[in-house]
This record gives structure tokens, C-alpha cells and sequence, in this order.
């Protein structure tokens, strides 16, 4: 660095080679630090990652992202401890001469490591991120209607996702196909959801379970998730889809098997009137098909189903008086 102008700072000056071997030390003080962390990471970090476990889709997504963290810490101490060891080691004496480094052109050591690290990130990232797309088929990211890798499992549940301006329903075509503002499941049970829209695009983000799927028009997109223990499920919708987009959101519930099985028979028994009304099942709806103008239910919005599995008062009838009236023209099918 040479002074400018009219500038008066000093020239400054060559340090001397102090004969300290700087990179074993700063190799040690990476390879410490990274044998503290990374089981800190592993077994603290870990569990308490998001989205939590509560499907396999969800404990999978914490297990990537674990595992992601775990291959940046290293780099991450490595920057922030050559900062620390160079404000220390390298630091400007108060008195005596500015110092400087010396000026090295090239330093094939350096080059040589940066191309191997980097690479091997860059390759790890890749051959790990391809595995866990690939192998531990089922993860709920919403791949299409007819996805590539599909669960093992024998018995999955059908649950379909109805996205509209500006709320979700659910249809349960293995019991009759009725239609409720609750998202009810069995616990340990393969789920397939089976998310569309009647009208713009959503995207239905079941938080708790690792599921994020675009709801399309027309479209039938199915995510799959196993579900590992009972809880409370966050449903948002995660794609900017009108004016009470931020009001399009409600609560699911993972419950044991049995729950879910007297849940299901008697809903489908108590909504069977209302069913019937509706259109049949399919797993895309037209709603302009009947002249309805693209609106399935009447025009009672804003407001978002809000209500607690259980509470007896729940479902279409309930959250939406509309339906009865206008459900001789029902447009949907
Ligand atoms: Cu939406």
C-alpha cells in the first residue's frame, strides 16, 4: 500500500517473519472448535429444530437441516477464528512503523486447498441433497399428480386440500367424501394429501408436518407425510393469493387411530345430508363449470374457519350458512 495524493500517511512497512507456524494453529484451533459444535449440533440442536417430528416429512426436513448446519459450522469457525486469531497475532504494535503482510502473488498450497474444500462442500451438499430427495420417498413438497417416488406403505390416507379465496376445506373420499373446515388425522398413519384450488393459487403448509404444497387450480398435487405422534397441525397458506390471504389459515389435529376413526364415521353420518349436495368427488373441481363465476361458496368472506377439533359444532354447516342455501346450484365438479 503506498500513500496517495497529497495524503501524509506512512508507507507502510514489510513485516518481518516471525517464524511461527500460523496455519497448523489456526488448522488446530478449526478442528477444536468443530469437535465441540458439531455434537452440540447434533444431539441439542437437533430436536429442537423446526418443524418439529411430527411426521416423517417433518423429522426428515429437521434431519437435512441438522445436517446442513453441521457441514457450515466448520467453515463458519474457520472464518470467525481466522478473524479472531489475525486481530490478535497480526495486530498493529501501538508504536514502531505501520506493518503490513507480505505481498504474495500466488501460494499453491492455498490455491490447491481452497479447490479441494470448496469442491468437497459443494459435491457433499449435492450427493447429500439428492439422497434425501431421492431415497426417503414421500417427503410432503407437493411433486405433481403423479409423483415419481412414492411411501412403501400399503395403507395410505387419502385427504384432499381445497384451497380458495380465503380458506381451506377438507375432503375425505374413504368416507364418503364429505367435506369439513377440520383437518382430522390418524396418528402413525401414511397420509396422502391431495391438494388443488378452486380459483387462484395457494399453497397449503401444514407446519407441524413438513407438507408445503401449491394448491393449482385444475390441478391435483399430491405430498405425502407419515404422521409420528398426536398434536396440534399450523395450516397456512404460504402464496400471496388475494387481499385476506393473511387470514387463510387454520388448525389440524393428529390423533391415535381410534379418535380419528370414531371422528371420521361420524362426521361422514352427520354430514351425509350436506354431501349429498355437493359435488361429487373428483380430485380437481371446475367451479365456472355450473356459471357459479368461479365462486363455490357465497360471499360471506373475510373470515377463516376457525374452530377446535371436537368442539361438536364444526363443518361446512356450521362454519358456512351460506352453503345451504345456494347448494341447489352447487358449481363445483
Ligand atoms: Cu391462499
Amino acid at each position: 500500500m503506498t500513500a496517495t495524493g497529497s495524503s501524509a500517511s506512512p508507507t507502510p512497512t514489510v513485516a518481518e517473519d516471525d517464524g511461527r507456524r500460523h496455519w497448523p494453529t489456526l488448522l488446530v484451533v478449526v478442528l477444536i472448535g468443530t469437535a465441540i459444535i458439531e455434537p452440540i449440533l447434533w444431539f441439542v440442536l437437533r430436536v429442537h429444530m423446526p418443524p418439529g417430528r411430527e411426521s416423517t416429512a417433518a423429522k426428515g426436513d429437521q434431519f437435512d437441516a441438522t445436517v446442513l448446519t453441521m457441514m457450515a459450522s466448520p467453515v463458519v469457525i474457520a472464518v470467525v477464528g481466522y478473524f479472531i486469531y489475525a486481530i490478535i497475532v497480526w495486530r498493529q504494535p501501538k508504536d514502531g512503523p505501520l506493518l503490513d503482510g507480505p505481498p504474495i502473488r500466488s501460494n499453491l498450497k492455498v490455491q490447491v486447498a481452497w479447490i479441494v474444500i470448496t469442491s468437497g462442500i459443494v459435491m457433499g451438499a449435492f450427493v447429500f441433497g439428492t439422497y434425501e430427495l431421492i431415497v426417503p420417498a414421500g417427503a410432503g413438497g407437493g411433486e405433481g399428480p403423479s409423483p415419481i417416488w412414492t411411501p412403501s406403505s400399503n395403507t395410505i390416507l387419502p385427504v384432499q386440500v381445497i384451497g380458495q379465496q380465503w380458506e381451506w376445506t377438507y375432503r375425505y373420499p374413504t368416507y364418503g367424501g364429505f367435506e369439513t373446515t377440520q383437518l382430522v388425522l390418524p396418528d402413525h398413519t401414511q397420509i396422502a394429501f391431495h391438494v388443488t384450488s378452486l380459483d387462484v393459487i395457494h399453497d397449503f403448509w401444514a407446519y407441524q408436518l413438513g407438507v408445503k404444497a401449491d394448491a393449482n387450480p385444475g390441478i391435483d398435487n399430491v405430498a405425502f407425510a407419515k404422521t409420528r405422534q398426536t398434536g396440534k397441525v399450523t395450516v397456512r397458506c404460504d402464496e400471496l393469493c388475494g387481499i385476506w390471504h393473511g387470514a387463510m389459515y387454520n388448525y389440524g389435529h393428529v390423533v391415535s387411530k381410534t379418535a380419528f376413526n370414531s371422528w371420521a364415521k361420524t362426521t361422514e353420518k352427520k354430514l351425509a345430508p350436506l354431501t349429498k349436495l355437493l359435488p361429487k368427488f373428483s380430485w380437481t373441481y371446475n367451479p365456472s363449470a355450473n356459471g357459479a363465476g368461479g365462486h363455490y361458496y357465497p360471499s360471506q368472506l373475510p373470515t377463516s374457519p376457525q374452530q377446535s377439533y371436537g368442539n361438536g359444532s364444526s363443518g361446512p354447516e356450521g362454519n358456512l350458512p351460506g352453503v345451504k342455501v345456494s347448494s341447489a346450484g352447487l358449481p363445483r365438479g
